[in-house]
């Protein structure tokens, strides 16, 4: 990994950088993780990279959906592998839920890596090496699913998910959490709670309120998620972008320009 000085103004973001770009050297993450990547990075530099008011109202809902449902179920892929799976395998043994390894861009070699990875951190249970049976209404390998796993969950985790495998979970009756820094995306749309947050942030934040709200009666869960519209969530995650945007236009209404000639 290149040396990241911790004084560097960008230290964080750049160390995440590291992570995604040793995923692909070690056979983890995909090539196209790298874009995703980038393009996550550029929604996080316009919510100011930290967890929005909004986010953190989602977060509250994903955990109250998750402590609620019977048989939760966590999806990983290349990215998440990467970026947090310490964290994947420590959410899962607090939600007593399988994680399932899922894949984009599907290679047994790349599904068998992130499996170990998530048992070399623990994972007791670690489904996706086999799968059994299918989504309806896609096409193709990322329609693979197991049961047991993401296929029986009545309330699934899909952090950097691809649209139209959230469209297809939604369709088949489940609770659908997205983890995803694109507000405007189709997975952010279709889900039914979406976390507008980095990965990074968005787990630790989502275990905080799964151990706040564990032990609440099942009547205050409810009460939280009938409080909860994503569509709402989205709109103010979209205006709190806009906050942020119009407070660095001020700054720069405020700042003087360099010369060009000297
Ligand atoms: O490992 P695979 O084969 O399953 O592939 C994983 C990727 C992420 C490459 C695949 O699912 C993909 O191509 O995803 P998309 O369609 O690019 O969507 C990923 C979404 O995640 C985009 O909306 C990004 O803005 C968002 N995103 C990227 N990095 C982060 C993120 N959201 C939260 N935290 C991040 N660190």
């Amino acid at each position: 990994m290149t040396e990241i000085p911790k004084s560097h103004p960008r230290y964080a973001s750049l160390m995440t950088r590291e992570r995604i770009a040793e995923g692909v050297r070690n056979g983890i993450t995909s090539i196209q993780g790298l874009i995703a990547q980038g393009r996550g990075e550029a929604f996080d530099y316009i919510i100011g990279e930290r967890t929005m008011v909004s986010a953190d109202r989602a977060a509250l809902a994903a955990a109250a959906a998750l402590l609620i449902a019977k048989r939760p179920a966590i999806s990983v892929n290349g990215n998440v592998a990467a970026l947090v799976p310490g964290e994947m395998v420590e959410l899962a043994s607090l939600l007593n839920a399988p994680l399932e390894v899922n894949l984009f861009h599907r290679s047994e070699e790349r599904v068998r890596r992130i499996a170990d990875l998530l048992r070399s951190h623990g994972a007791s249970l670690v489904l996706g090496e086999n799968p059994d049976c299918r989504i309806p209404g896609l096409e193709h390998s990322r329609a693979l699913a197991t049961r047991g796993g993401i296929y029986d969950a009545d309330a699934v985790l899909i952090p950097l998910e691809d649209g139209d495998r959230c469209e297809a979970l939604v369709g088949m009756g489940k609770t659908v959490i997205a983890v995803d820094l694109n507000p405007l995306s189709r997975t952010s749309m279709m889900a039914s709670i979406t976390i507008v947050d980095n990965i990074t942030r968005a787990v630790p934040n989502l275990m905080g309120k799964i151990r706040s709200l564990s032990g609440s009666p099942a009547e205050h869960l409810q009460t939280v998620l009938r409080g909860y519209s994503n569509r709402d969530t989205l709109r103010d995650a979209l205006l709190e972008m806009r906050e942020y945007l119009t407070a660095r236009m001020n700054e720069l209404d405020g700042a003087r320009d360099q010369p060009v000639s000297r």
